[in-house]
């Protein structure tokens, strides 16, 4: 059981990013899984990019930005540790878990950094070879370890024997292959060659009742933002 550093919820919590799952997908499970009410933020992206007086303001010009009572947080890894602190999601005298625990919440932005580079080529060969290894590579590579760690770990959680920072960060990822298939059909049985990690993913996503179905669906970066396919015939011509 991990202890939680502080009780004391502010009546203010509004959490601004990007209408997508993006870096902020774990910290918004975070706090739906600890049933914190907050107010998720959905920032236009063209007013951003406009100059808004958001993007002035935000430190580093970048969101997240969180507002947790008086005070504004930003970059998305600070704040999931953050919050994951205060709702009791983090090993707080445990080197060795706090260990692990950060081990997967890094893990998380690296296969995040693979997503982004296989979407922003603008030519379409090379587009379908960096959704090919996406998907086939890099993808791969993340669920065989975090497969792996499950299994070893043995208790139906990331690290120790409950609910951990780690945990979101991982089903940010895994929880897209079931809720966004019909805005790519890549995403379909992805999982099926790591049972492990399919079944803590199912079971774990069923621990939040109807929290995260009842949201409106939002892409998973502004790329998913229109259906993205895989173009077999262009990847045919040299
Ligand atoms: N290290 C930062 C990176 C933040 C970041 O790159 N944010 C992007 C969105 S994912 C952003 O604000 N882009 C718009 C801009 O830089 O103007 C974090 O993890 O929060």
């Amino acid at each position: 059981m991990i202890s939680s550093a502080s009780k004391s919820i502010p009546s203010k919590i509004k959490l601004s990013y990007f209408p997508f799952h993006g870096r902020v997908e774990p910290i918004r499970m975070l706090l739906l899984h600890k049933g914190v009410e907050f107010e998720d933020d959905h920032v236009d992206l063209m007013g951003w990019i406009g100059g808004s007086e958001l993007k002035q303001e935000a430190e580093y010009g970048q969101l997240p930005i969180l507002e947790y009572g008086e005070k504004k947080y930003v970059q998305s890894v600070a704040i999931m540790r953050f919050l994951a602190r205060q709702f009791g999601y983090y090993p707080l005298d445990d080197f060795e878990k706090q260990y692990e625990v950060d081990n997967v919440m890094d893990s998380f932005s690296d296969y995040n950094f693979g997503l982004i580079k296989a979407y922003t080529a603008t030519e379409v060969k090379a587009k379908n070879e960096g959704l090919k290894s996406f998907f086939s590579t890099h993808s791969m590579t993340f669920f065989k370890s975090w497969d792996t760690r499950i299994k070893e770990n043995g208790t139906g959680y990331a690290v120790g024997d409950s609910w951990t920072a780690a945990d979101f960060s991982i089903l940010a990822i895994t929880h897209t292959m079931y809720t966004h298939s019909h805005w790519n059909h890549m995403y379909d049985n992805l999982l099926d060659s790591y049972t492990t990690l399919k079944d803590y993913t199912e079971t774990r996503i069923a621990d939040f009742g109807d929290k995260l179905s009842s949201r409106p669906e939002i892409p998973v970066n502004f790329i998913f933002q229109k259906k993205v396919e895989y173009f077999p015939e262009e990847d045919k011509q040299e």
